[in-house]
């Protein structure tokens, strides 16, 4: 499959990297990895990142790319780290003249006609570095920032479920181009003293269902308040990831046209809340939208009964 996958790079002048929506760095780092490493190996062609607006605290990778709609017609197009076709960020991704799927997500739709999926892998970020290592092909600085920034950030810095042997091989990979590790992680690292205040004020009001799942509520109001980007609050779901006998967190986030969820847990499966609720991701992280206080209501019964589940099958659930 990665042989057909490099033919069919070979093949097209112009290619064009499609990713989901609201951004993260797997889905960022993995769209200019590849586009630079295409451009580095094969300067003829033309190669393009698209989307809407990439955070600040991603955009020492690069800035998405806006492209009419005929340079479709004759391209190549590959969509990164996305599962599902409603994810997908740019609805043109359909128009080209040939598609390929790489991703790692657990739930996904059919699409594309190679389809590269690598369900255990952490981050595809590692799909796209394992296949360059392959390939032979040399890896320019600038790709193996991108890469690696998709690396750490879908491993949580190297520290989720389901990093192995692959990662660090191409964590080693990666570190060959001579990346500069302690900048990509200051990039990453450095937040605005409103999303401080913002952090603290989480700390203060967040809240627990009976059986223990913590939650916060973004609302409008409070994003206003503090001035800061609902992107940046919705971030802060991981402030929650360590608190004892408190397995699984959400965050709620007001939006112009609903509310987004984000579900996470340190152990247990819990995407079955996200697909029931307009959503999806993997087993142990993923999304949801609902449209009111009511459906918030409703959704965190059902998470808290799924835990309240687990708590009955799993001794010493902390
Ligand atoms: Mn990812």
């Amino acid at each position: 499959m990665i042989n057909q996958i490099l033919e069919k790079i070979k093949e097209y002048d112009t290619i064009i990297i499609h990713r989901h929506k609201r951004p993260d760095g797997d889905c960022i780092g993995s769209q200019f990895g590849l586009k630079y490493f295409i451009e580095d190996n094969f300067p003829n062609k033309k190669v393009y990142a698209v989307g809407d607006e990439v955070p600040t605290y991603l955009n020492f990778n690069g800035i998405s790319e806006n492209i009419t709609d005929d340079i479709y017609n004759d391209a190549l197009v590959i969509v990164v780290d996305t599962s599902v076709m409603s994810r997908i960020c740019d609805e043109r991704y359909n128009t080209g003249k040939y598609l390929i799927k790489i991703d790692h997500h657990d739930d996904y739709d059919e699409f594309g006609d190679i389809q590269y999926v690598e369900k255990t892998y952490p981050a595809c970020c590692q799909i796209i570095a394992l296949m360059i290592k392959r390939w032979g092909l040399p890896l320019s600085k600038r790709a193996a920032t991108a890469l690696y920034t998709g690396l750490v950030t879908d491993t949580g810095r190297f520290q989720f479920r389901g990093v192995d042997h692959n990662t660090f091989e191409a964590a080693g990979f990666l570190t060959d181009a001579d990346i500069d590790i302690s900048y990509i992680y200051t990039k990453l690292n450095l937040k605005d003293y409103n999303n401080f205040k913002l952090e603290a004020y989480l700390y203060k009001h967040m809240k627990t269902t009976p059986n223990g799942v913590v939650y916060m509520h973004f609302t409008k109001r409070i994003i206003n308040k503090f001035k800061v980007s609902r992107e940046d609050a919705a971030a802060l779901v991981s402030c929650m990831s360590n608190i004892r006998n408190h397995p699984f967190w959400i965050t709620f986030v007001d939006y112009p046209d609903n509310i987004r969820v984000r579900l996470r847990s340190r152990t247990i499966a819990i995407n079955e809340i996200g697909k029931k609720y307009r959503g999806g991701g993997h087993l142990q992280a993923c999304g949801a939208t609902v449209y009111n206080k009511k459906e918030i209501k409703a959704l965190l019964k059902d998470a808290d009964e799924l835990l309240k589940k687990y708590r009955e099958e799993i001794e010493g659930l902390e």
